[in-house]
This record gives structure tokens, sequence and C-alpha cells, in this order.
């Protein structure tokens, strides 16, 4: 890419020092979703561990192409660089940047992470193709490869690939600079109600594969109440010299070998079932092992060429809406769960399979058998563990409070991190609901956006109702919102007891609503200091957020159009906006403390609850 100096004629101006836009050059090379790889069932090699680490204040990096690395000039004389890889602190990856030392817990600006890795082509020919892969980095992160930008992402919290195959030598100088800031024309914006961890937070890897190969697939039930039918989409990498392609999927427990024809890259195949399959489920979370074979067509005697293969396990079941009712694999569901963010104190948001699977044994405690994973996507091995263990997902995207509704590259950064999200997770038979944002304000621009949002999820996946978490009317004191008209299922978060002290307006506003789909209350609660003393007068005593539990249950769970809940929040989290004595920096909505151990006296409130509501129809 050729790099040219803008808007100067002046005979002393220096690129690095004048130049103030040096930011478009790297956005000329975006990551977005159509370039993404599904790393499913791919031999991934990691490139986690130490990093040299260091906060890059004033962008220095980009703005003065450290990443080219020119240490001499032309003569071969030393330069007096600004950067000294080697000499800058080794930091983990994955990590939030804010946990690892006083000075860069509130840093919101760049930070570059380097290292150097080998690299040696596997197989002969040399034909594989090479790809980065960042499962999440916030927000937006500009990859170098030996000298060389590859690629520039947005969005906090999806994945993206970028392909090296032509950068790579066998000594590799990878460069990633990571930039948080916080912005109004962001997804999510400036001003949010919870923590802006920095940096590269999730794993990194290299993938090889061959040529062509399997870019992404879908694999579902049709969703017509017979359970006979599997939908099968996929797409292929056809390289360079494309030859005919066909992709067989196989599923051997189901008796399912079934090739589907490749044209232009894509193929697409309605497969009857000859029995019935057993049924994924929170009781039975049952999941199939699954292959596709990448082969070309074979000649009159010879066996087909085999170019690519990959194995996966996916439930099967379905999800949809009747009335005001959520019906999973036909029969009426009622979604026992509760919120969640991902923060963790110690790691931020890093995590593991460890602290994902104690995530579950709680909500599991509670009785319960859905997460509102709020309010961006989580790690992507979220609903691999829920698939697992049954647990039913709201997955979101951080559409967040004000949004600018109507800037459309706000726009397509937000339909870019759905498209991503949806991408990433179609598979797992534990998402059940995509959110399409929380609390936005009910103004045209925000109805077109968000309706926009709503056909692309649709687009990708037909599968799956859409939501979203709307505000209560409290002039109309109804469930009314202009967007339910493009949802399938009302999201509806409220705080009486809370905010609004008066918990009866919470009744009137339940009889006053006739909504035609069902309800789920996405969030309600209130704030308590674990250990705090009190009555229910006492704001932040335990007393007080175990009343608004028993107030709010019982209220809710004897209105017949709520078909779930998700009270705000199961653990306190981070929030620099939470400043009074008790928060000191937490929003202390948390039913266990920060430390994830300390329940408080509404945890007992809300299990008791679930333990009382019917077991589902025997599947
Ligand atoms: C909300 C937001 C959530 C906040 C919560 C609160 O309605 O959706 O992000 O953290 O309220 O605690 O106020």
């Amino acid at each position: 890419m050729a790099e040219k100096t803008i808007g100067t004629t002046s005979e002393n101006f220096l690129e690095e020092i004048h130049r103030s836009n040096y930011e478009d050059l790297f956005l000329k090379r975006m990551c977005r979703w159509d370039s993404w790889i599904d790393p499913a069932g791919r031999t991934l090699e990691s490139l986690d561990g130490k990093w040299n680490f260091a906060p890059d204040w004033y962008d220095t990096c980009r703005r003065a192409g450290w990443y080219r690395e020119r240490t001499k000039d032309q003569e071969g004389r030393p330069l007096p660089v600004d950067f000294d890889w080697e000499s800058w602190e080794r930091i983990p990856v994955p990590s939030c940047w804010n946990l690892l030392k006083p000075e860069l817990h509130y840093f919101e600006g760049s930070g570059v992470y380097t290292r150097t890795f080998r690299y040696r082509p596997k197989g002969s020919g040399g034909k594989e193709r090479v790809f980065l892969y960042f499962e999440g980095a916030n927000y937006r992160t500009t990859v170098f490869l030996n000298g060389t930008h590859v690629g520039t992402h947005d969005g906090g919290s999806t994945p993206f690939a970028m392909e090296i195959t032509d950068n790579l030598r066998e000594e590799n100088r990878i460069i990633v600079s990571v930039e948080a800031y916080r912005r109004p024309d962001r997804v999510p914006m400036d001003n949010t109600d919870w923590f802006n961890y920095g940096g590269l937070y999730r794993n990194v890897y290299l993938i090889r594969l061959p040529s062509p190969f399997i870019r992404r697939w879908f694999l579902r039930l049709k969703g017509d109440g017979a359970f006979s039918t599997l939908l099968f989409d996929v797409e292929v990498d056809e390289g360079k010299d494309p030859v005919p392609l066909s992709v067989r999927l196989r599923i051997p427990l189901l008796g399912v070998d079934f090739p589907v024809e490749i044209q232009g890259g894509k193929g697409k195949a309605t497969i009857p079932l000859r029995k019935h399959p057993e049924l994924w489920s929170p009781e039975h979370p049952f999941l199939y092992p699954v292959e596709l074979l990448l082969e070309g067509i074979a000649g009159r005697s010879a066996e087909p060429p085999l170019w690519d293969r990959l194995q996966d396990r996916v439930g099967l079941r379905e999800i949809r809406v009747e009335g005001q009712q959520i019906l999973l694999n036909g029969k009426p569901v009622f979604l026992k769960g509760v919120s969640l963010h991902e923060d963790h104190i110690e790691m931020g948001k890093t995590t593991t399979p460890e602290i994902i699977r104690s995530t579950i044994r709680d909500l599991k405690e509670l009785q319960g058998n859905y997460l509102r994973l709020s309010h961006y996507p989580h790690d992507p091995r979220f609903a691999r563990i829920a698939d697992e263990e049954g647990v039913l997902l709201w997955e979101e995207i951080p559409v967040y409070w004000a949004i600018d509704f109507t800037n459309s590259a706000t726009y397509l950064d937000a339909e870019n991190q759905l498209s991503e999200l949806i991408l990433r997770d179609r598979n797992r038979a534990s998402v059940i609901i995509w959110s399409v944002g929380n609390e936005n304000p009910d103004t045209d621009a925000r109805l077109a956006f968000m309706s926009k949002l709503a056909r692309r999820a649709r687009e990708l996946d037909g599968s799956r109702p859409i939501s979203a978490a709307c505000l209560v009317n409290h002039v109309k004191l109804a469930i009314k919102d202009r967007l339910e008209e493009v949802l399938d299922i009302i999201g509806l978060n409220e705080y009486y007891g809370w905010y609004d002290p008066d918990l009866s307006k919470l009744g009137q506003l339940l009889s006053n609503s006739r909504p035609s789909k069902p309800v789920v209350i996405c969030e309600f609660g209130g704030g308590a200091r674990s250990g705090q003393g009190g009555t229910v007068e006492d704001l932040f005593s335990e007393g007080r957020q175990a009343w608004i539990y028993q107030e709010q249950l019982r209220l809710l769970g004897a209105c017949p159009y709520i078909k779930g809940l998700s009270p705000w929040i199961l653990y306190d989290f981070r929030c620099p906006r939470r400043l009074n004595r008790y928060q000191e920096y937490f929003n202390r909505k948390g039913l266990i403390d920060s430390d994830r151990k300390t329940r408080k006296a509404a945890f007992k409130v809300l299990a008791d609850f679930y333990k009382t509501l019917p077991p589902p129809e025997p599947g």
C-alpha cells in the first residue's frame, strides 16, 4: 500500500510529527465478518504466552511507523529510534493490561505488543495458507507482520482473522497495537455501566489451512416442528485456481453422509433424516459428532481427492416463538436465568474454562437453566461449555444506551460485530436468542438502526428469535416500544423497588400491558454490599435487595406473558461510575460478591423461586 503525504506542500514537513491522519492508512485494510474463518475443529497453534509490551500513550508506533523497524539509515548508520522491543516488559497474552499494575488501571490509550515466532511450512509443496486469529481485543487492533500492515479490526469482543501467507518468513516479528479509547461514535459509546478493559485479552492463534479449505458452515434443524430435516450451509475458499468441489457432511450417529456441491464458493442442502434425532435441551445436552470433508470431484475409478477435513460436535434442537410462548423442541420453556458480565476480579474480561464452569455451577445452584451474556459477546468457550452443560444463552452486541444512531459508520461497526458474533456461535445449540441492543431511547433513528440490525440477524440466521432489552415507557406505565414490532421476544429492563422505589408500579405496568409476544424480564434488582445489615428501608443492605427480589418475583411469577427472567446480576462487577461508600467503583447488584463466593441473601430468594417452578415437560 503506497503511503502519501497528505495536505502539505511545506519543505520542512515531517510525516511522523506533522501528520495527524496517519490512521487512515490502517483503515484501508479492515478485517470484517466476511474475512472470518471458523476455527472450530482446526489445529490451532497458540501465540499466547509472554509478549513484550509498552503502553504507547501518544500512539507513536502507528504515527511514526515503528512497525517498519527502520533502525538504520541508508548508509547503515544506527538511528536513535524510540522503541526497544526486547527491553520492554514481558506480559502475559491473554490478559487485560488494566490489572497488570496500578499505573495501567485506568489506561485507555494504545498499547503495543510484540513477539517473534518461527514458521516452517508443514508437508511438501508449501501450499498451506496461514492466518492469524484473534478471539478478541479491545477496541481497535492494528496488526503488523515483518514490517507490513496486515489488518485492522474494530470492535472489542468479536473474533477476527487475517491472512499472512505472503508475509511470513522463517523468523517473524509480529507487532500489535491495541487502542482502547471510549468514543461517542463507537459500539459501545463512551458512556457505559461497566469497566473498559483494554488489550489482547483473549487467545491469539496461528491457523494453517490447505487450499482450498472450508471457511465456515451452519447446521441446524429445519424448525418446522417435525425434527426430521437438517439445513446445512457451507462456504469454501476455493483458492486461486478453483476446481470442482463438494463438501460431504457426515453425522455417523444419524446415518447422514451427504455430499453438497459447491458453486461459486457456496453450498446449501436440505437433508431428510431417517431417524428421529436426540434433541438437545438443558436436561439432555446431547451433542452429535459431525465431520465435514472437502472433496474434489472423483474421476471414474479414482477416489475423490480430499482437500480439507474438520470435526465438531453439534446439538440439534428447535427454538421458536408461538403467541406468547417460547418453545424449545416444541414444548413451552421458562427461562430461569440471571445476567452476567465478563468481569473477574483478578482477570477482568480474560477468562478460562474453569471460570466458565464455575459460573455455570453457580447458575445451577440457583436452579437456573439460562444466562444472559450481557452486554457484548463473551468468550467463545462460553457457548461451547454451555452446549456441554445444558445452559440456554442470550447473546448480545454492545448497542448500549444512546450510541450514535444517526452515524452510518457506527451502524456498520454494530452490524459487523453482530455478524461476527452470529457467524461465530450459530452452530451452538445453547445460544437461543440474539439481542440487538440494550436500553436504547425510542427515537426514529434508533428504530431504523436497530430494525436494520434485526433484519441482518435474520438474514444470517433465521433459526433463532431476535430480541433486545427495552425500557419501560414510564409515561404510559406500560411495555411499549416501537421496536417490539421487529422483535420476536420482548426484552424489558425495569428497576421497581430500586431506581423507582415504588414497587406497586410494577403491578400496574404488568396489567397495563398487552404484549402480543413473550416478554423476558432481562433486568431487575438492586444494589447490596455483601455483609451490609439493615432493614428493607436501607439502600445497599442485603435486606433491601432480598426484599426487592421477593416482591418482584411475586408479581412477575404471576404474570402470564412473562416467559423468562435474568435479574441483574450474578456477580458484583467493576464500574467506574459507581462512587458511593458501598460501591467503591463496583456495581453491587450482584447476587454474589465480586469474590464469586459470598452469596447475598437475595441469592436464596431467587433459588427458592426457581425451585418452585414446574419442571419442563419430558422430551
Ligand atoms: C441497566 C443496564 C445495566 C446497568 C444496570 C444498573 O439497566 O442495562 O448495564 O448496569 O442497569 O445497575 O443500573
